[in-house]
């Protein structure tokens, strides 16, 4: 992929250079070669070879559409096209995206660029492409119906406009939306300003995502397109955890994340150790006065976020949507909540009928991870993922940033576990426990099954061992 990448800014050169003398009808008349992608890793960023320069973004698990430079025009080729997409390792699915991948690739521009897309059409069926939040001629907003004819199948659109306002965008289809989201085509667009802009901090790393989400019945691998709420498999850039790349940054780096939301659902995007801001909306930068420090922040659908902190805390800190649903893998809704549930007599029961016969979820749903129940074909373990300290317990929308002195600057490559300096680890207590008196009297419960008789309803509350602890109650 580097060296197809280095020929075609190669050949981007020689182009440009082709039409500062003279440009023959057939170059101009040609399409730029459709650059493909056959991998889900996460690419190096592409720096400009042609065209205005800026800092590159880094998609996670993604990469960055080549462009050509055509008599000052920034010539991009999207196909749209069914792909095979990983999810994670162990787990392939059939979906629509770009190029070679779901989503399509990242499309990166500069403030005031002019922007021509070239569309072509591989779906069994007809498509357009809408420009999420961008200002552009009404005609080239891709509302098929209301502004454009659908690209029928086997057909190429041209799309053009100037890229009027820095920010962060999107692009899907506006065309039997319902399908065509729900199989996976969207992709990114960052329009960089031209020069420095107050609201904008230039930054070392510039990472972007969309979160995306399917339904894929185990043992399958392909989408349900009919579901409107209960999706299975919750992803950034249709990767899954374990299979979504770690965020890997240096120790004193000011950090850019940009997320898109494409699912049907609010994702509250969490990350640990670190205050950020939301230095951008859908609507363009926020002015630095209404900015305010969080560790989570909403994303409702159809939205654009940015977030930036510094990071100054090394670690390996765990950056995920909070609704604990969407940082699981396949799993069943229908599974009863069985903590606190003695299964013992009826599994010996029913152990008799089928003996490989299990019971879940008697001590929480933890065993989940550490089951060895074999799972059918193209599927993944619900919770999942091995770390320095054991499973993770996680799938879904989660992800790791990491921190690290020695991470060198524009390196993206994976430092491997956090090694922690000692006596920073959390451990096990191994001195006596103090047993409480009310515990024993109660034969071991934490709460007193009735109040004695006579007894007032106060209660007495000590913090064991509190010497500097005086809060009363
Ligand atoms: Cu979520």
């Amino acid at each position: 992929m580097v060296s197809r990448r280095q020929f075609f800014r190669g050949a981007g050169a020689v182009t440009a250079a082709v039409s500062a003398a003279s440009v023959s009808k057939v170059a101009l008349a040609a399409l730029p070669e459709p650059v493909l992608q056959a991998r889900p890793d996460t690419m190096p960023p592409l720096l400009p070879g042609t065209g205005r320069p800026y800092q590159p973004v880094v998609t996670l698990n993604g990469w960055t559409l080549p462009w050509r430079m055509n008599q000052g025009v920034k010539e991009f080729h999207l196909v749209a096209e069914p792909v095979l997409r990983e999810l994670a390792p162990g787990m392939k699915a059939h979906l629509w995206g770009y190029n070679g991948q779901s989503p399509g690739p990242t499309i990166e521009v500069v403030e005031g660029d002019r922007v021509r897309i070239f569309v072509t059409n591989k779906l069994p069926e007809h498509t357009s492409i809408h420009w999420h939040g961008q200002r552009l001629p009404n005609g080239m907003d891709g509302v098929s119906g209301l502004t454009q004819k659908a690209i029928a199948p086997g057909k190429t659109y041209v799309y053009e406009f100037v890229a009027r306002r820095p920010g962060t965008f999107m692009y899907h289809p506006h065309a039997d939306e319902m399908t065509q989201m729900a199989m996976g085509m969207m992709g990114f667009w960052i329009t960089h300003p031209k020069s420095r802009h107050p609201q904008i901090s230039e930054v070392d790393r510039d990472f972007c995502f969309l979160l995306n989400a399917f339904d894929i019945e185990p043992g399958s691998a392909t989408p349900k397109i009919m579901t409107m709420l209960d999706f299975n498999l919750w992803c950034w850039n249709s990767r899954v955890f374990p299979g979504i790349d770690t965020l890997n940054v240096r120790l004193g780096d000011r950090v850019r994340i940009r997320v898109g939301n494409l699912t049907m659902t609010n994702h509250p995007i969490h990350l640990h150790g670190h205050e950020f801001e939301v230095t951008g909306t859908d609507g363009g930068p926020v002015p630095r006065s209404a900015r305010w420090p969080e560790v989570t922040t909403d994303i409702a659908v159809g939205q654009m976020r940015q977030i930036e902190f510094l990071a100054d805390e090394p670690g390996d800190w765990a950056f995920h949507c909070h609704k604990s649903h969407h940082t699981m893998n396949a799993m069943g809704h229908g599974v009863p909540t069985m903590i606190g549930v003695d299964h013992s007599e009826v599994v010996k029961k029913i152990g008799k009928l089928i003996p490989d016969y299990m019971v879940m979820g008697e001590r929480g749903m933890a065993d989940m991870a550490e089951m060895e129940m074999a799972l059918p074909a193209n599927t993944l373990p619900m919770m999942t993922g091995q770390g320095p300290f054991g499973g993770v317990e996680m799938g879904g929308m989660f992800s790791v940033l990491k921190v690290r002195k020695e991470q060198k600057p524009g390196d993206y490559s994976d430092p491997g576990w956090y090694r922690h300096p000692r006596g920073e680890v959390a451990f096990e207590w191994a001195g006596a426990l103090r047993e409480p008196r009310r515990f024993a009297a109660e034969g071991g419960g934490s709460m007193p099954s009735q109040a004695p008789e006579g007894a007032s309803t106060e209660l007495r509350a000590r913090k064991p061992g509190g010497s500097g602890n005086k809060h009363s109650h």
